[in-house]
């Protein structure tokens, strides 16, 4: 087992590591940055080193910083938590030559996974199913008008580089193509300095499901079952839960089958998400794979009752999972409590917590690492915490979370909560009949 793990990371998710290492007995060292001096992931370290200024590129991202505060305090394993360099495989490549162990994949696989199209084509070739579209990448508008001609408008444009609804664009018929084909190439070089596309078909009223999976240093690939995570706005997830309301113990079974035999056919090391979408007949098909922890990791360990923090530093360390899947028990929520106004087109609202009340009680869960009378610094991500609940079942699990947010009282600031309480008496929230099409009903 490690000797020291340093967290790369801040926020909830620093504390969620931190709390797994102290009851696993492994020492932790924080890495903060000025604007985070008063942060709980500091306080709550063994060890805590200052990596440099608010910005993140010049502390959270900066890898000479944080390889170096891990030399100095000793410590021989790093989590990276999800975002900044959870999938940098420059950082997880050089962690490796500094015999320090990256508590994630391989360089090799976060390339791999990295590169969406050169994914695809992983899974496609163990039978996955995968959305039809261009082998690859396309190279030209004439070969995109050939595919998209042989599958049929309309089609999405994507960026190999991408990821996360990042730089995508649909395409409704032909005489669009062009067009949108020199954008999003624009888009992709300018934001990922890869100017790469992939094509597929456009699925026009999908729900996102994704499976988690653990692998071990043995070959051994586990599936934990899904998340649906179709509540999303600007592709960003708002609310998830586990088990997924569409999704029958045979096709879980299938997908499952599905996430293992691609992730077992890359030797996959570590946590891993696979994505996919669901049409409306519950068809599937493989979009991408997430080779980190996710923000929703919770609702998975919920219905589990599994730490898959604790795995990770596991098989990290060269031991056989603990907890291997069974049957998913009842149904968990995840809420994010953004620092941001859903009245004012959710606009960011950093500043000082003048009283906090966290809910508790049963099947109540809170992920946070705000208190009372912190200020919520404004360089970084507005995530401030996540509201779990679990029941025996979804209306059990609903009826739990608005107890829960009537008791969460945060003043000072505005989130998310009121947004929350609206989609809980909604009533296409509650018959769970929506899809990412329609998701607009849910926020009236
Ligand atoms: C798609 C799609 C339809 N067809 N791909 C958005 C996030 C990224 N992970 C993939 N996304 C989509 N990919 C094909 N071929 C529709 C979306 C999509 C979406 C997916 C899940 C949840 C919300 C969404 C909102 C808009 C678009």
């Amino acid at each position: 087992m490690f000797k020291k793990i340093l967290i790369a990371n801040r926020g909830e998710i620093a504390l969620r590591v931190i709390r797994t290492c102290k009851e696993l007995g492994i020492p932790t060292v924080a890495v903060y940055s000025e604007a985070d001096r008063d942060s709980l992931h500091v306080i709550f370290a063994d060890e805590a080193v200052c990596i440099g200024p608010a910005s993140s590129k010049d502390s959270y991202l900066k890898i000479p910083s944080i390889l170096s505060a891990a030399e100095v305090t000793g410590a021989d394993a790093i989590h990276p938590g999800y975002g900044f360099l959870a999938e940098n495989s420059d950082f997880s490549e050089i962690c490796g030559e500094h015999s320090i162990k990256f508590i994630g994949p391989s360089p090799e696989m976060i390339k791999r996974m990295g590169d969406k199209s050169l994914a695809k084509a992983t899974m496609k070739a163990v039978n996955v199913p995968v959305v039809p579209g261009s082998d690859g990448a396309i190279k030209s508008i004439d070969e995109a008008l050939i595919v998209a001609g042989e599958i049929g408008f309309p089609i999405i444009l994507k960026a190999s580089a991408g990821g996360g609804g990042k730089g995508m664009r649909i395409v409704w018929e032909k005489s669009e193509l062009k067009k949108a084909f020199q954008t999003a190439s624009t888009e992709a070089e300018a934001a990922f300095g890869n100017s790469e596309l992939y094509l597929e078909k456009f699925i026009e009223s999908p729900r996102h499901v994704e499976i988690q999976v653990i692998g071990d240093q043995f070959g051994n690939v586990y599936s934990y079952g899904e998340r649906d995570c179709t509540v999303q706005r600007r592709h960003q997830k708002l609310i998830e839960e586990a088990p997924s309301p569409i999704i029958t113990p045979a096709l879980r079974q299938r997908m499952s089958d599905a996430a293992i035999s691609g992730a077992r056919s890359v030797n996959y090391e570590g946590a891993g998400t696979i994505e996919f979408l669901v049409d409306k007949d519950l068809n599937f098909y493989f979009i991408e794979m997430n080779t980190r922890i996710q923000v929703e990791h919770p609702v998975t360990e919920m219905v589990n009752n599994l730490d898959l923090i604790k795995q990770q530093i596991l098989v990290a360390s060269g031991n056989h999972v603990e907890d291997l899947p069974k049957e998913v028990k009842g149904h968990s929520i995840e809420f994010r409590i953004n620092a941001e106004d859903p009245n004012n087109n959710f606009r960011p609202s950093p500043g000082k917590i003048e009283y906090l009340h966290l809910p508790g009680g049963f099947g109540v869960r809170v992920d946070s690492h705000i208190y009372n009378e912190y200020s919520i610094p404004p360089y970084y991500d507005s995530l401030i915490a996540k509201l779990i609940v679990w029941g025996t079942d979804r209306q059990h699990a609903i009826s739990r979370a608005k107890r829960a947010l009537e008791e969460f009282t945060v003043e000072g600031i505005k989130t998310t909560i009121p947004f929350h309480q609206k989609v809980l008496n909604n009533r296409y929230f509650l018959e769970a009949d929506y899809d990412t099409n329609s998701i607009d009903k849910l926020f009236q």
